[in-house]
C-alpha cells in the first residue's frame, strides 16, 4: 500500500474519553449520583474492586490534559457529558456548576483550536432517575429530551458534533440484560424495551436540536450538527454449520441491526422481532415512535475495535449463542487484533446511510510496563502496530470511497474501563493512578506524528 496517501486536509483527527470514565470527582459541586457511583459499590461487580470516583481526576486536571491534546495535535477530542452533573435528580433545577464545568472544558479546548465533540450519554444515568425504573421506563426518554434540550440551548453553539447515545446496545443489553455494567439489572425480557426507550431518546434529542437550531460560536465556525455513535462490530459464524450460521445472524442482530434498521429504515428487523416475539417480548412502540427514531441525523458515529464469532449454544435461551475465540493475536481484552473491522463496520453502516461517517472509537488495551519515577515515556510497540494497522484501514476506506469524516482513539489516558476497572489499560497517555501523572506512551508520539503528517 502506498503510506503516502494523505487523508483529506480536513480529517478530523481526535481522541476518544467519557465522562465516569475519567472524570472523577463523583460527587463534588452538586453532581447527582448516577447509576454507575451506585452500581461500583456493590461487592464483586468490578474486577480489581476499583472505583471511577477519582479515576483520572480530570475534573480537576482538565487544563493539563487540555494541553496534552495540544501537544498531540488533536483536531479534535470526544467527551460525554455526565447528566447527573446537569440534572442531578435527572429534571428538574440545572445545576450551574456542572455546566460550568464543560463551559471551561469546551472554552479550552476552542482555545487551542480542538472541536468539541459531545456525547450526551455515555451509560452515566442520574440514580434518581433508574429508581423510578431507568431505561425500562418511557419516562426516561422524556427527562433525556428536556436534559438535551438545556443544554443544546446552553452550549449547543460551542460544540461541533454532538452525538446522543454511545453504544446503545451496550447500556441495553450489559445494563439491563445480563447486568454486568450498571444498573446491574437482569432483566432479558426487557431489553426490547430498554432499547425503544433509549432509540425514543434519542428521536426526542434530535427533534430538540432542530427545534433549538443552535448557531456556531464563532463565524468561522460550522454549524454544529447531530448524531449518534453506534457499537458496529462484523459478526462472524464459527462454522458453516447453519446453526452457527445463524447464531451469528441474530448477534449481528442485536448488535448492529437492532439500531440501524430503526434509526435508517423506520423499522425494527423482522427476523430478530420473529425470535424475541417467540419468547413473548416485544417493543412498546407507539404511534409516531417510529418516525421520531428514523428522522435525518448529520452524521453516524462508529465504534469498532475487533469481529467476533458466534456459535449455536442451547444452554443461553435468551439469543442462542455463544462467543468462541478467533485465530488471530488478540489484546489484553482477549479482543482479535483485525483491522479489516474498519472497513466491516463502514461496510455495514453503508448498507443504510450514506450520510458522513466517523470512526469515533477503535483503540486497544495492553499490559503496559508502568514507567519508572524518571522514564519520560512508556513503550507500547504493540499498541503502535494495531493503530497504525487501524489507521491504514482508514485510509484503505477513504481510497475506497467511504465517506469518512474522522477517527477517534480510545482512548486519551487509561481511565476506568467499566467491569474491568482500572485494570485494563487502552490509553495512548500512561495513567499513574496513584499520583496522577501522565506519562505519554510510544503510541502517543507516533499519532502525534501521524496528525502533524496527516497520514501515515
Ligand atoms: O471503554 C469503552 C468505551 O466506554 C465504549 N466503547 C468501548 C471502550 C473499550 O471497551
Amino acid at each position: 500500500m502506498n503510506n503516502d496517501i494523505r487523508f483529506p486536509a480536513n480529517f478530523l483527527w481526535g481522541a476518544a474519553t467519557a465522562a465516569y470514565q475519567i472524570e472523577g470527582a463523583w460527587n463534588e459541586d452538586g453532581k447527582g449520583e448516577s447509576i454507575w457511583d451506585r452500581f461500583v459499590r456493590r461487592p464483586g461487580v468490578i474486577v480489581d474492586g476499583s472505583t471511577g470516583d477519582v479515576a483520572c481526576d480530570h475534573y480537576h486536571r482538565y487544563v493539563e490534559d487540555l494541553d496534552h491534546m495540544a501537544a498531540l495535535g488533536l483536531k479534535a477530542y470526544r467527551f460525554s457529558i455526565a447528566w447527573p452533573r446537569i440534572f442531578p435528580t435527572g429534571a428538574g433545577q440545572p445545576n450551574q456548576r456542572g455546566l460550568d464545568f464543560y463551559r471551561r472544558l469546551i472554552d479550552g479546548l476552542h482555545q487551542r483550536n480542538i472541536a468539541p465533540v459531545a456525547t450526551l450519554y455515555h451509560w452515566d444515568l442520574p440514580q434518581a432517575l433508574e429508581d423510578r425504573g431507568g431505561w425500562t421506563s418511557r419516562d426516561t426518554a422524556l427527562r433525556f429530551a428536556e436534559y438535551a434540550d438545556y443544554l443544546f440551548r446552553q452550549i449547543g453553539g460551542e460544540v461541533a458534533l454532538w452525538a446522543t447515545h454511545n453504544e446503545p446496545f451496550i447500556q441495553a443489553f450489559y445494563g439491563y440484560g445480563n447486568g454486568e455494567n450498571a444498573p446491574g439489572k437482569r432483566l432479558p425480557w426487557q431489553v426490547l424495551k430498554v432499547v425503544h426507550h433509549l432509540l425514543l431518546s434519542h428521536g426526542l434529542a434530535v427533534s430538540a436540536f432542530r427545534a433549538a437550531r443552535p448557531q456556531p460560536a464563532r463565524a468561522d465556525l460550522p454549524p454544529p450538527q447531530i448524531g449518534i455513535v453506534l457499537m458496529l462490530w462484523p459478526h462472524y459464524p464459527a462454522s458453516d454449520h447453519p446453526a452457527d450460521r445463524n447464531a451469528a445472524q441474530r448477534i449481528d442482530g442485536v448488535m448492529n441491526r437492532l439500531f440501524l434498521e430503526p434509526l435508517f429504515r423506520r423499522r425494527y428487523p423482522a427476523d430478530l422481532m420473529a425470535h424475541f416475539a417467540r419468547r413473548l417480548i416485544f417493543a412498546p412502540v407507539k404511534p409516531g415512535d417510529m418516525d421520531s427514531i428514523s428522522q435525518p441525523i448529520d452524521f453516524l458515529g462508529i465504534n469498532t475495535y475487533t469481529r467476533l464469532f458466534h456459535a449455536f449454544n442451547w444452554r443461553e435461551p435468551f439469543l442462542l449463542a455463544k462467543q468462541v475465540p478467533g485465530p488471530l493475536p488478540k489484546t489484553a481484552m482477549g479482543w482479535e487484533i483485525y483491522p479489516d473491522c474498519i472497513i466491516e463496520a463502514l461496510q455495514k453502516a453503508r448498507e443504510y446511510t450514506s450520510i458522513p461517517l466517523y470512526i469515533t472509537e477503535n483503540g486497544a488495551a495492553f499490559d503496559d510496563p508502568p514507567p519508572g519515577p524518571a522514564d519520560q515515556v512508556v513503550e507500547d510497540p504493540d499498541r503502535v502496530t494495531y493503530l497504525r494497522s487501524h489507521i491504514a484501514a482508514c485510509q484503505r476506506a477513504l481510497a475506497a470511497g467511504f465517506d469518512l469524516r474522522g477517527y477517534f482513539v480510545w482512548t486519551l489516558m487509561d481511565n476506568f474501563e467499566w467491569a474491568k476497572g482500572l485494570s485494563k489499560r487502552f490509553g495512548i497517555i500512561y495513567t499513574d493512578y496513584a499520583t496522577q501523572r501522565r506519562v505519554w506512551k510510544r503510541s502517543a508520539h507516533v499519532y502525534r506524528d501521524i496528525i502533524a503528517r496527516n497520514g501515515l
